[in-house]
C-alpha cells in the first residue's frame, strides 16, 4: 500500500527564517510556499530525493500547528507515506483495526489527497497518508 516516505512535516515558527536555513545554509533546493487554509497553515517544500521536506508555519493561534508548537515545541510534526489513492488507504487500514483521525480524504498541499492516521494507533506519531496529484 505505501509507496515511500512521501514527506516529513517539520512544525516552525517563523516561516522566513525558516526557509532562509534550509535555503541558504543548508543548501537545499527550494520549491516555494504555498497556504492550505483550511489548515490554517502556511507551507513550504524542499524537495529531496524521492521525498521532501515540507515547512509548516499556523496561520492562526487556532490552527492545530501552533497548539502543538506551544504544546511541544517546533520540531517533527508528522511523517507522511505515499499511495496511489487515500480513500482505498483509508478503506484499508480501517479494516485492519487501524484507528483513522480522517475517514474520507481531505485536500492537502500541491492539490494532494490526504488523511491522517490517529496518533492513538501510532507511537505517538502523526501519519499522514498522501496521494499526489499526479500519482
Ligand atoms: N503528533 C503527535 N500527536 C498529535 C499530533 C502530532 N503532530 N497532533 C495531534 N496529536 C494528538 C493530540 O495530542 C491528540 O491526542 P489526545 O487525544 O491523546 O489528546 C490527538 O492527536 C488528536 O488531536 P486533536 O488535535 O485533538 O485532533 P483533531 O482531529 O482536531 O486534529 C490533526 C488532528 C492531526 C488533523 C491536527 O492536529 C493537525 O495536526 N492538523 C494539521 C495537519 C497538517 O499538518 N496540515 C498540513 C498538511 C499539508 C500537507 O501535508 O499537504
Amino acid at each position: 500500500m505505501f509507496k515511500k516516505i512521501d514527506h516529513l512535516g517539520i512544525a516552525v515558527e517563523d516561516l522566513e527564517s525558516a526557509v532562509q536555513l534550509f535555503r541558504d545554509t543548508l543548501g537545499l533546493e527550494y520549491a516555494g510556499d504555498e497556504t492550505v487554509a483550511e489548515q490554517k497553515v502556511r507551507t513550504a517544500f524542499f524537495p529531496l530525493g524521492e521525498s521532501s521536506i515540507e515547512l509548516l508555519e499556523p496561520t492562526d493561534p487556532d490552527s492545530p500547528v501552533a497548539k502543538f508548537i506551544a504544546k511541544r515545541g517546533p520540531g517533527i510534526h508528522h511523517i507522511a507515506l505515499g499511495v496511489d489513492d487515500t480513500a482505498k488507504a483509508i478503506a484499508e487500514l480501517t479494516a485492519r483495526g487501524v484507528k483513522m483521525i480522517d475517514s474520507v480524504p481531505r485536500d492537502g498541499a500541491h492539490g494532494a489527497k490526504i488523511a491522517f492516521i490517529h496518533p492513538k494507533s501510532t507511537p505517538g506519531l502523526l501519519v499522514e497518508i498522501c496521494q499526489r496529484k499526479e500519482d
